[in-house]
């Protein structure tokens, strides 16, 4: 908590010097969902930046109040200062800053923020669009990994988590004309963060999504959620925000399906609505990803979305969408987009370029989006091309399964994560964690995790990546999924690497005897190889090279073929990414190469060898 401690000293220094200050909490109820067709001011583009290691902006120099030389995000004029006064001075001057474009992680703009996970400041000036009587939201898509926002020198509030969107309110502090906006943005990681310090990429600090202020009614639509539920009818819930929501008429429609119905919210500014499914709704599936547009309206605000209707369920070790058997043909990526010096800006076209090679290159159906919640563009692009999706929250490796910090953060994540994402068709399964090691308080920390899930969202199935035990017992290998977790999953999903991180034969992984101690589906959720791209060697034996990769994937596939209760794939991974843990001079160089694309784009063999599999799948239908 010590970021919270902070920004408590600081709002008491500042209510000193700034007057009146609204701290907002660190997950508040806003959910201002479907943003982007909202009436909104995007504020990408040029920033002033200025790097702060030792947090001089927020700490004195004997750990109080910070001088006030050194705030960043103080309203101060400080040419008309020092024309004021030639012996003051100060030691930071945000209106000269270097400039940066957002959204974008610093770390790719600037060699020497590289490998920086510290304290930046961000700053620049926008004019109020508010008409009279409009209220206004500072909303963010997601920034890492800690973010205090300043408006006109005033804390408006902070947020923990990298992944997520979030909102301020900053009605009160708007002026009329221009405004100053000032981000702290703090990406320092440790054993309490979600996820912690050491993981297997880059981290990409800063803000890596768009920023917008977003203007409403005073009582606007805060929330507008639908779906196809399992007993068939339509139903969701509209929730209001601000002194008017209760006893409010509500109306939602599907024009192109010519169904209107109504309701009213209750005290709290709830509506829960239920009909039956309109004749001729057309369900989504990767075949057929049919969108419909939704219209959600009240007396003083109205929303629209596109929203696909199916349904995700499972019976004994089957796996069904819209009632019948699928094979998930797919694989992972990370939110990096390609080229030689990727900034995590997933841009629709980017994250576009790499949905093309799944679908229509490999023959995919899934992705896992690994392994934190990735931005609401990608998910829209998944809705409307017709990838079925694996969201996951970055409760990796070892987190502090003991700290109620870490729990808290991976449950607000959780929770922004279904919130933003809710009506995305595309989302059929939740993952709550990537290969956690077992133990007693991993256990209740993942459990308590599984049951917040299903709790906020019933209508997905909850998983979490695991990993089997091995046995070698008579020169034969058998592999158990043993997690005690596994009682509380819908579907088993394993990362496995044998031939990579073991010293199997190639040719012997088609003869492991996988075993499950649940009767319900499983997928891979990983396998992989590292091979650089155009290093060539014996496909036996040489790691690192394209044939090495290849043969580990066609003996992999052969292996994933004889287990009965496998439904499906997504292997590691879609392209080569940045992770500071590989540094091997000539094969890595700061990236994980188990991509099936080098980070520009170019195929490997193993690329073809997944996507003769998938061709084949495809025309198989599942038993
Ligand atoms: C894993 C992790 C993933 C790594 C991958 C690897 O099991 O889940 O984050 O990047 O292995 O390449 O070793």
């Amino acid at each position: 908590m010590i970021f919270f401690n902070i920004a408590v000293s600081t709002l008491a220094f500042l209510s000193v010097f700034c007057g009146q200050v609204a701290l907002a909490q660190s997950h508040s109820t806003v959910e201002l969902t479907n943003s982007t067709s909202r009436k909104s001011q995007n504020l990408s583009g040029e920033w002033r930046y200025s790097v702060d290691p030792y947090r001089v902006g927020q700490l004195g120099f004997h750990g109080g109040a910070p001088s006030a030389n050194a705030l960043r995000f103080a309203d101060t004029n400080i040419d008309a200062a020092l024309a004021a006064n030639p012996k003051t001075f100060f030691e930071q001057d945000m209106e000269h800053a270097p400039q940066i474009k957002l959204p974008g992680a610093w770390n790719a703009t600037q060699t020497e923020l590289r490998y920086y996970e510290g304290l930046m400041w961000y700053r620049r000036h926008f004019d109020n669009i508010a008409t009279q009587n409009e209220r206004a939201f500072l909303h963010f898509d997601g920034a890492n990994y800690k973010v205090s926002a300043y408006v006109n020198g005033a804390l408006v509030g902070s947020h923990e988590g990298g992944f997520t969107a979030f909102s301020f309110e900053i009605t009160e502090q708007l002026r009329a004309g221009n405004n100053q906006i000032t981000l702290g943005v703090d990406c320092a990681h440790n054993a309490q963060s979600v996820p912690p310090q050491v993981t297997d990429w880059d981290l990409y600090c800063g803000v890596t999504r768009p920023i917008n202020v977003i203007y409403t009614a005073q009582t606007f639509i805060n929330s507008a959620r639908i779906r196809l539920l399992d007993n068939g009818n339509l139903g969701g819930s509209v929730q209001l925000n601000g002194a008017q929501k209760s006893n409010q008429n509500i109306e939602v429609s599907i024009p192109e399906l010519n169904k209107k119905i109504r309701t009213v919210t209750n005290a709290d500014g709830y509506a829960n609505f239920e009909f039956p499914r309109p004749r001729g709704l057309v369900k989504w599936s990767p075949e057929h990803p049919k969108l419909y547009q939704v219209e959600f309206v009240t007396n003083t605000d109205s929303l629209k979305d596109k929203v696909g209707f199916r349904t995700i369920t499972t019976r004994g070790t089957q796996l069904l969408l819209n009632d019948k058997p699928i094979y998930l043909r797919g694989i992972s990526m990370h939110e990096e987009e390609l080229g030689t010096n990727p900034s995590r800006n997933m841009t629709s076209a980017a994250a576009r370029e790499l949905f093309k090679h799944i679908k229509n290159g490999l023959n995919g159906n899934f992705v896992r989006l690994s392994h934190y919640t990735h931005s609401e563009t990608t998910l829209r692009l998944a809705d409307e091309m017709g990838l079925l999706v694996w969201g996951e929250i970055p409760v990796y490796w070892t987190v502090d399964f003991n700290s109620p910090h870490s729990l808290e953060i991976a449950q607000q994540t959780q929770q922004e994560a279904i919130a933003r994402d809710f009506n995305r068709a595309s989302i059929i399964i939740w993952s709550v964690g990537n290969e956690t090691p077992i133990s007693e308080s991993r256990n209740i920390f993942m459990l308590k995790l599984v049951a917040q899930t299903r709790s906020l969202d019933p209508s997905r199935l909850v998983s979490a990546a695991i990993m089997a035990s091995r046995k070698y017992e008579n020169g034969k290998a058998t592999i158990t999924v043993d997690d005690p977790l596994i009682a509380d999953l819908d579907l088993l999903a394993v990362n496995t690497y044998n031939g990579w991180y073991s010293e199997d034969e190639l040719s012997a992984l088609p003869q492991i005897e996988w075993v499950s101690r649940a009767d319900k589906p499983m997928i891979f959720s990983e396998f992989g190889a590292d091979a650089k791209y155009g290093v060539h060697g014996d496909a036996k034996n040489a790691k690192f090279s394209e044939e090495y990769q290849a043969l580990y994937y066609q003996k992999t596939l052969e292996m994933a073929d004889r287990i009965p209760f496998l439904v499906g794939l997504s292997p590691w991974i879609l392209k080569d990414f940045r992770s500071p843990r590989r540094q091997h001079p000539i094969y890595q160089e700061g990236w994980n190469r188990k991509g099936l694309l080098s980070e520009i784009g170019q195929k490997k063999q193993a690329y073809n060898v997944l996507a003769k599999f998938y061709k084949v799948r495809e025309s198989k239908p599942q038993d």
